[in-house]
């Protein structure tokens, strides 16, 4: 026991406002820790694949309406549907890589009004992430990269509330990224900064639930 044939994968996650470029950040990780030998698999929330993942596109894009609580529901529903699939991965030593997670859910419906305690409380036994990168940037900044798309929750004013959410919401798993930085560097710190994580798991650090 402990050898490296039962060692877990690590839980990452990516947050950050629209447009700071978690996507683009989260593909770049998971091929570099691919050619580096470890298993790592892509992930992203919403995952729009599933029947509430659809509800929530069509929410998003501005093709349906929901109240406020019934949509941060099905936000969350969407991350408990993929729970065991994720922590079976985990266990089979699979890192995954997640571009948004339960932070998105309580920085963006708190951004509406909705009370933030009341907004963690269906986050609560979904499995805590190992690492949070923050790619940090300001709202001002993130509004002036090629646009936003057109999808609801981004504007500028609303994005400011979330940047103050995600503050509210910081704690001894995250690190912050400048954003800011050539992609390259955002790359290379990110990198740095999973390699430690991962093998800290492979040591056998324990998974945990939300909201520890
Ligand atoms: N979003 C994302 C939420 O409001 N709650 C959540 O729980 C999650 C995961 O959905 N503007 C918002 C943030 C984004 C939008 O995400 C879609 P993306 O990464 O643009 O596909």
């Amino acid at each position: 026991r402990g050898g490296k044939e039962d060692s877990r994968g690590a839980l990452v996650v990516l947050e950050g406002l629209d447009r700071c470029g978690k996507t683009t950040q989260s593909a770049r990780l998971v091929a570099n820790l691919e050619k580096l030998g470890h298993s790592a698999e892509l992930w992203r929330f919403p995952d729009r694949t599933t029947s509430v993942g659809q509800m929530i596109s069509s929410y998003l894009s501005n093709k349906s309406q929901l109240d406020d609580h019934t949509i941060h529901l099905l936000f969350s529903a969407n991350r408990w549907e993929k729970r065991s699939l994720m922590e079976s991965k985990l266990k089979s030593g699979i890192t995954l890589v997640v571009d948004r997670y339960s932070y998105s859910g309580v920085a963006f419906s708190s951004a509406k009004g909705l009370d933030i305690e009341w907004c963690k409380a269906p986050e609560i036994g979904l499995l805590a992430p190992d690492l949070v990168a923050y790619l940090d940037i300001p709202p001002e900044k993130a509004a002036e990269r090629g646009g936003y798309g057109g999808e609801r929750y981004e504007q500028l004013e609303f994005q400011k509330k979330v940047g103050q959410n995600y503050q509210v919401l910081r704690g001894p798993t995250w690190k912050i990224i400048d954003a800011c930085l050539p992609m390259e560097d955002v790359e290379e710190q990110l990198q740095e900064m999973v390699l430690d994580c991962v093998k800290t798991c492979q040591e056998g650090k324990p998974l945990s639930c939300l909201w520890s």
